[in-house]
């Protein structure tokens, strides 16, 4: 039922699938994924063959990939957790998990959501709680400088809650949260690779939002049925102070998005350019698009105050709908016609396309950067003509990653393939030549990709090693661990004319997007300057209890095996604020700090500082303990709460 090589023949059958697609594509999706379910059905079952494949594939280079102890990873990937809300860094090729890095989830290994400090990055409510204790991170793109990553900045956005957040690659750690104003469902995030005007700036500087659900632009509970006055916006942050500096209305929604290596475009791919509120409203165009934005247009636009706000939000909208920039010489935006209900829109290294899927086609689209351009000079007649091939790839295209050899590679969610096509030849069939074959090659994967990536890929640097295949179901891969199933990430070899599968690696629900970033690239920092928190207790001979009426403050330090106090007293009903610094400075030294029945555990670094507040409404003794292994005498490492009654 399913061919395991890119031949000619295998190109046919592509061909007939497209029918099955286009004329059944619900169908078809739920198809797909039943199969899952079911060994015998449909064109992605045949696991058991599958996997007989993938083991001949391998080979006896499977060691070739391997890790042994003691050594390092050549590549680091940074990947989403989805709705854990959490990123992950992850070793390759071994696919060791080295850390999770709260973001937008509440963490009790770190503290992250218990804290004082993490509570202030992610926002309270009035009585002090975090404002939102979920989140679903879904795309993770670091900052950079002269088209690669400079090792500052890694921005994850938080579809459910319209978040974006920052985080620092020397700790990697969060540092900053924003949340957008009218915005429900911000899927893809990207920052922009140099300034559009100022060819100076050639780093990161901005990031784009692209907002997927439309909902009513002041959402004051009036409006459920008026659903074409719903609108969706785009916004762009400043990198630096995490600021929304401005938005763009548009017509209809943003999905991915993608930004250009000469800094003057941002884009996104669309589904669901009708409108919809219902899915089959949104499936119902032959037709959607991919939207460019021109920054500096934009930026231009909200200088000269042609912008509005809605509701209590300060910031500038503008106005981005087709019927606004009908005239392309002074439009914000243009919308590129692509194949209907498209997933993903990806830069090519070399700066010159985007590739845009779509999933209920067998296509990708070429559009040319030079193109979009010369679209916004009035050179062009239709913005279609911006697009220079569209190939037929396969069932369920989504998203598309480069080897920087001219090739692409597509993630094909309903035939549990890549595929891999060359750039040129795309084009050039696209042009009539009957000669070029635009798929060079195809690979099974287990099972139903979403993201793939390739190691640089997203960089001027791709560097042709290394593709991902996050995959959406995993079921025969591993051990059943119950009815969650973990996910897949296969490391595929793409250095060669042919993509072997080299790796299986489980990953823990459920990754969307990642990156991989060569280690050299990356510095972290191994212990902090005590100097940088305006509240440490930098002596052990500082540390004390201070009380201002019910207000309470414990200054405490920690060295190991030892808290600065061995007993402290506070009153029932107090305010108590403990103020923790790890004065240990060897690396990896770091404590924990739990208080039984007080819901605190967090950790502090070496020589990092910490704190938290909470109301001391429990009388009794309360062993404050170490959670984090740090010493022989670790578990005397105590100290001693007592809340009077
Ligand atoms: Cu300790």
């Amino acid at each position: 039922m399913r061919q395991k090589s890119g031949t000619p023949s295998e190109q046919l059958s592509v061909i007939g699938r497209r029918k099955f697609i286009n004329t059944a594509a619900l169908a078809g999706l739920t198809v797909g994924v039943a199969a899952c379910n079911d060994k015998s059905a449909g064109p992605a079952a045949a696991p058991a063959a599958s996997t007989a494949a993938r083991v001949a594939n391998a080979g006896s280079e499977v060691g070739k990939y391997e890790v042994a102890p003691g050594q390092l990873d050549d590549y680091y990937s940074f990947s989403s957790g989805g709705h854990s809300g959490d990123v992950r860094i992850y070793g390759l090729p071994s696919g060791r998990l080295f850390k999770s890095i709260p973001v937008f989830n509440m963490d009790c290994l770190v503290g992250w959501g218990i804290t004082n400090e993490s509570k202030k990055i992610i926002g309270t409510k009035p009585d002090g709680s975090p404002k939102y204790r979920t989140g679903d991170t879904h795309h993770v793109h670091p900052s950079y400088k002269d088209g690669t990553y400079d090792g500052k900045y890694i921005f994850v956005n938080d579809k459910i809650h319209g978040r974006i957040a920052r985080i620092r690659m020397d700790t990697m750690e969060t540092d900053k949260i924003t949340e957008l104003p009218l915005v429900q469902g911000f899927h893809g995030i990207f920052p922009d690779k140099r300034d559009p005007v100022d060819a100076a700036i050639n780093h990161t500087t901005r990031v784009f939002c692209g907002g997927e659900f439309s909902i009513p632009l002041v959402n004051d509970g009036k409006n459920m049925e008026a659903t074409k006055d719903y609108r969706s916006v785009f916004s762009c942050v400043d990198a630096e102070s995490m600021e929304v500096r401005w938005q763009v209305v548009i017509d209809g929604n943003c999905d991915l998005v993608a930004s250009s290596y000469d800094g003057k475009l941002a884009c996104s791919n669309q589904y669901n350019t009708e409108n919809g509120a219902r899915y089959e409203d949104m499936m119902s165009a032959e037709m959607d698009s991919c939207i460019f934005f021109n920054v500096a247009r934009i930026e231009a636009a909200v200088k000269a105050g042609k912008f509005k706000t809605y509701g209590s939000s300060k910031v500038p909208v503008v106005d981005g709908s087709k019927a606004g920039n009908a005239d392309p010489k002074t439009a914000l935006t243009c919308y590129v016609p692509v194949s209907k209900n498209p997933h993903g829109v990806n830069a090519s290294p070399d700066g010159k396309y985007y590739a845009c899927s779509g999933k209920l086609s067998p296509t990708a689209t070429l559009i040319e950067h030079a193109l979009v351009l010369k679209w916004f000079d009035g050179e062009l007649k239709d913005a279609r003509e911006a697009v220079v091939a569209e190939p037929e790839i396969g069932l369920g295209p989504l998203h598309t990653a480069f080897d920087g050899r001219g090739n692409a590679y597509t993630t094909l969610f309903l035939d549990s393939q890549i595929v891999k096509w060359n750039v040129e030849a795309a084009i050039k069939s696209y042009k009539g030549d009957k000669t070029a074959k635009p798929v060079v090659d195809r690979i099974d994967v287990m099972y139903q990709p979403g993201h793939g990536f390739t190691s640089m890929g997203e960089t001027k640097n791709a560097d042709g090693k290394y593709f991902l295949s996050d995959n959406k179901f995993s079921k025969d891969r591993f051990l059943p661990v119950g009815p969650l199933h973990p996910e897949t990430a296969q490391l595929i070899d793409i250095s060669g004319d042919k993509m072997k599968l080299v790796a299986d690696h489980s990953v823990y629900s459920e990754p969307h997007d990642s990156i991989i970033i060569p280690r050299n690239l990356i510095r972290t920092r191994q212990v902090y300057d005590i100097n940088e928190f305006p509240n440490a207790v930098k002596d052990a001979k500082e540390c004390r209890v201070e009380r201002k009426g019910k207000k309470v403050t414990v200054y405490l330090t920690s060295q190991a095996p030892t808290f600065g106090l061995r007993e402290w007293t506070v009153k029932r009903g107090d305010e108590v604020t403990i103020i923790l610094t790890n004065l240990d400075k060897v690396e990896d030294l770091t404590h924990g700090f739990a208080i039984p029945k007080y819901d605190i555990n967090f950790i502090v670094n070496p020589q990092e500082t910490k704190s938290v507040t909470f109301i001391a409404d429990k009388p009794g003794v309360y062993w404050c303990y170490c959670t984090n292994f740090c010493h022989a005498l670790h578990l005397e490492m105590r100290s001693r709460m007592l809340v009077e009654a």
